[in-house]
């Protein structure tokens, strides 16, 4: 049997780790390994048009399968393109392996044409960086990387020059053995003892939770009950906890609704679930706090802790539930319940009136369409800007939906591209992209890769011929807006000449039409909705400085948005409060 190459077998060993396609652009550097994968069954090279989207495409597709996922770029620019994309699939810790191929091994250190040093250059945004320099090191340094990948959840990067990947491949005795799925993470006895304790001593516990609550609902929602705490959640908790909640007091932070603000406040322990959320300025200050989480680095780096645990929120929840005493005063949890459900309620009809004929449409009414049409197993990719306002109020999780954005990285850009890396991972499933038109066309070359390969993603467009999130900011910093709109431009026209399926519609009525439309055309698809840029959704802790620039530059601006069906879950959880 002929000798492997070493891009051959870089190619096998991935495809040993789960990784079933690389997404990139090709390049001479990368001529190995993508000549490796076109001849490999197991992993297929998906062609995207920019790497950035490859990034965020091999991102999406692991944050959904929880798999090893793969993208490329050639040396230089090639791969400086995948950095941004690779800064929110490791900020969304979702294991990617990134190969950056590299100039000539011989010229490396010359300023040689093309010449970057990507094992520098992408320290930032992995857990392991490191070039590959001899055809001995390839298998050991690409098992680190998988292992730290899928380990640490996040990206790591291998550099490796054209020619190295080109060589014939050590001869291997025994095939490297892979791990490829995480251990749970149990704390110790004393943690859990002394966490036990701290809840038995609180008269009223809130918990807020994150994405370390993913398939972690029942042990939530049990521990919950016993002590009888609200739960609030961050915007990456939303998915896996805002469903069959009957303690469910909405989110808190710059997009939050609900009571989550005032039951972490009120509360005199408050225990954080598997989130690192940022914002310190909601975290309360004089109250104990707990912070539990699968990374002892995220322990205690936003407040003060009581008390830091280092486990899964679901082990450690299934441990410390049985341990700790049953709370039968509902004071606390019904107060925060009825709060929440006046605070959704005030603000339920915020966008509502005359919306059926309001021109050009609200975004508001849009999302909550989208939320009653799309599939009870859609996923969603929610651009950053509006987009994620509108998804965080309106779109209501259930169990099977996913929600993916950049809500740690905070990148424009990202939904299509995640669209692309959702449809791959699984064709029949409904995949839908929340685009800002600001968003969408900074990298729309990649629109072409739905047609390319036929993925039938649809991509509603919220299209306001603005950037409407800075047009917000500007105005509560007191700025007058600058720089934030564009001309009018049909992106329907552009989606047929693209050869997908494109309506354009700027008449609230047809909206709804318009979208089932839309979700049941057999392959890819744009709504390109014109929506009123002076749609407005304001943080609920608006501070007096804040509110003072936005008042200077306008008055007439609606300061909140609405709800959506959440009020729905908050209401009938009113109704379970038991009557005295
Ligand atoms: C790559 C990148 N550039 C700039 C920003 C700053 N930024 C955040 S939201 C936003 C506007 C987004 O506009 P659009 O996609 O049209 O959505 P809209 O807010 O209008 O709904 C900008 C410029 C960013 N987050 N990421």
């Amino acid at each position: 049997m002929a000798r492997q190459s070493v891009a051959e077998q870089f190619v096998d060993v991935l495809s040993r780790a789960g990784v079933k396609r690389f997404y990139g652009v090709v390049g001479d550097s990368l001529n190995p390994v993508t000549d490796a994968v076109r001849r490999s069954a197991a992993i297929e090279w998906v062609q995207v048009r920019h790497e950035e989207a490859g990034a965020f495409a091999a991102g999406a597709e692991a944050q959904l399968t929880g798999r090893l996922c793969a993208c490329a770029g050639s040396c230089g620019p090639g791969h400086l393109h995948l950095i941004n994309g690779l800064y929110d699939a490791h900020r969304s810790m979702a294991p990617v392996l990134a190969l950056a191929a590299h100039i000539p091994s011989a010229e490396i250190g010359t300023s040689y044409f093309q010449e970057t040093h990507p094992d520098r250059l992408f320290a930032e945004c992995s857990h392991y960086s490191e070039l590959i320099s001899h055809p001995e090191q390839m298998p050991r340094i690409l098992q680190t990387a998988i292992q730290h990948a899928i380990g640490r959840s996040g990206v790591a990067v291998v550099s490796m020059s054209g020619d190295i990947a080109g060589q014939d491949a050590p001869e291997r005795s025994t095939e490297p053995a892979i791990v490829t799925r995480r251990p749970s993470i149990c704390p110790g006895r004393e943690e859990i003892a002394e966490l036990a304790r701290l809840v038995d001593e609180a008269q009223a516990v809130t918990l807020f939770c994150g994405s370390g609550c993913a398939r972690a609902h029942d042990e939530v929602m049990a521990f919950a009950e016993r002590v009888k705490a609200p739960v609030g959640h961050a915007l990456r908790g939303k998915e896996w906890i805002q469903y069959d909640n009957p303690f469910d007091v909405g989110m808190s932070g710059l997009l939050g609704y609900g009571a989550a603000y005032e039951a972490m406040h009120e509360a005199d322990l408050l225990i954080l679930l598997g989130t690192d959320f940022p914002y310190t300025a909601f975290l309360p200050e004089h109250v104990r706090i707990v912070q539990v989480d699968i990374r002892p680095e995220h322990l205690g780096r936003r407040s003060r802790l009581d008390l830091a645990v280092w486990g899964d929120v679901g082990e450690t929840l299934r441990a410390l539930t049985p341990q700790v005493r049953e709370k039968n005063d509902r004071r606390f949890l019904d107060r925060m319940l009825k709060k929440h459900a006046e605070a959704l309620e005030g603000v339920v009809t915020a966008y509502t009136r005359d919306v059926e004929r309001h021109r050009p449409i609200h975004p508001e009414y849009v999302a909550a369409i989208l939320d009653e049409e799309a599939a009870d197993d859609a996923v969603f990719t929610v651009d950053t800007g509006m987009c994620t306002v509108w998804a965080a109020r309106y779109l209501s999780p259930n169990g099977r939906r996913r929600l993916i954005g950049s809500f740690s990285h905070g990148s424009m850009a990202n939904a299509m591209p995640q669209a692309i890396g959702a449809q791959l991972a699984d064709r029949g499933r409904q995949v839908i992209s929340l685009s800002g038109d600001g968003g969408f066309s900074m990298l729309m070359g990649d629109f072409l890769t739905l047609i390319h390969h036929d993925l039938p993603v649809k991509v509603v467009l919220f299209d306001n011929s603005a950037l409407g999130m800075v047009d917000l900011e500007m105005m509560v910093a007191g700025y007058p807006p600058y720089g934030t709109t564009y001309p009018h431009t049909d992106y329907a026209a552009i989606a047929r000449a693209a050869g997908a399926h494109g309506v354009r519609v700027d008449d609230p009525e047809d909206v709804r039409d318009a979208l089932r439309e839309t979700l049941a055309h057999d392959g890819p698809a744009l709504l390109d909705l014109v929506t009123d840029p002076n749609a407005m959704a304001m943080p609920p802790r608006i501070t007096g400085r804040q509110l003072a620039g936005f008042a200077t530059t306008t008055s007439k601006l609606v300061l909140t948005g609405g709800v959506g069906r959440m009020i729905d879950l908050a209401r009938s959880n009113l109704r379970n409060i038991p009557r005295p």
